[in-house]
């Protein structure tokens, strides 16, 4: 096994200075902040996997008041209880149907600067929901986990989010905002929204709401050498509205839904050019094989990256 750089470093810095606290920063890192980690999207694709099978055992979807929901909102606060997270069960009541958010702290950090992403775990009627919102989802628990891993101890307090009925007008996300006191509300810095990040033939669009948010998702894509769109393909329709609303600054991203993608789209990004980014948008093909490895797996890295570079 080859000694990683790094490591080797760490090794020569404490044999030299016995019982003194250093760490070595690699380079091109600013010291004392800590680096985000790649998200293996791997990883990311075995949870669309068992929320496809979820559906498969369940009717076909995972949808607001269906068995297929409250499966899918166990199997991610399973993951996130084994991992140390503080998990909350939210019900709520839509069409005279139950409905559930989870919320999950990771403990640690300034409660009253709150970072906070979300993304909606609910399904159309229709199918499995595997882009729409499996991917956000997904992307954000195997970052929640990353977080895990890292034990990452950042100065501000994390808390992420899978919201129910968002298919149903964002009902969920509205319910837990109202649910917050004018206290509580002011105390989440910003609330980061992924409602969408692995659409077949994808774009890379980012919510322009807030500055400085904008600017943490474009600065990855720029190392990346990616270029990205604002987002306009319906401001305002998904789980960030209400916190937006409220007075909350809000971010995200997101990769097409029934937008058909440009000529000069497909130039700058690869894909086909007058097709839609998901032509499997709320239908029954929306399943595991509706999915950009390579869009889950750059909005996943750059998720990650957000949350590092904020609760820092
Ligand atoms: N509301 C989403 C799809 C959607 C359409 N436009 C946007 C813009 C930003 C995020 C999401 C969306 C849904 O059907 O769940
Ligand atoms: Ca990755
Ligand atoms: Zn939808
Ligand atoms: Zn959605």
């Amino acid at each position: 096994m080859a000694l990683h750089p790094l490591r080797m470093r760490l090794a020569a810095a404490s044999l030299l200075t016995v019982g003194v606290l250093v760490a070595a920063t690699p380079v091109g890192a600013t010291p004392g902040v800590a680096a985000a980690p790649d998200i293996p999207v791997a990883s990311v694709k075995a949870h669309l996997t068992q929320f496809q099978s979820i559906a498969a055992a369940n009717g076909g979807n995972r949808a607001h008041g269906r068995p297929g929901y409250k499966a899918s909102l166990d199997y991610v606060k399973g993951k996130l209880d084994a991992a140390g997270f503080t998990t909350s069960i939210r019900q709520f009541t839509s069409g005279g149907r139950t409905g559930y958010n989870l919320i999950a702290d990771w403990p640690g950090g300034d409660t009253t600067q709150v970072v906070m992403a979300g993304a909606h775990l609910d399904s159309v009627t229709a199918g499995p929901g595997i882009n729409d919102n499996g991917s956000g989802s997904a992307a954000i628990l195997e970052t929640a986990l990353a977080v895990s891993r890292a034990q990452f101890k950042p100065t501000k307090h994390l808390r992420f989010a899978w919201w129910g009925a968002e298919e149903l007008g964002m009902v969920g996300s509205r319910n837990y905002v109202n649910s917050l006191s004018l206290t509580d509300r002011s105390r989440i810095d910003g609330y980061l929204n992924f409602d969408m990040v692995g659409s077949p033939n994808p774009g890379y669009f980012v919510y322009d709401d807030d500055p400085a948010l904008e600017k943490v998702f474009k600065d990855y894509y720029t190392g990346l050498g990616v270029p990205t769109e604002i987002e306009t393909e319906g401001d305002g329709r998904s789980d960030h509205a209400p916190f937006k609303n409220a007075g909350i600054p809000v971010g995200g991203l997101f990769s097409g839904a029934d937008y058909l993608k440009t000529t000069a789209q497909a130039q700058k990004w690869g894909g086909t050019a007058g097709k839609a980014f998901d032509a499997c948008y709320h239908s029954s093909c929306d399943t595991a094989a509706n999915i950009s490895t390579t869009a889950l797996d750059r909005n996943s890295d750059a998720i990650a990256y957000a949350i590092w570079a904020l609760a820092e």
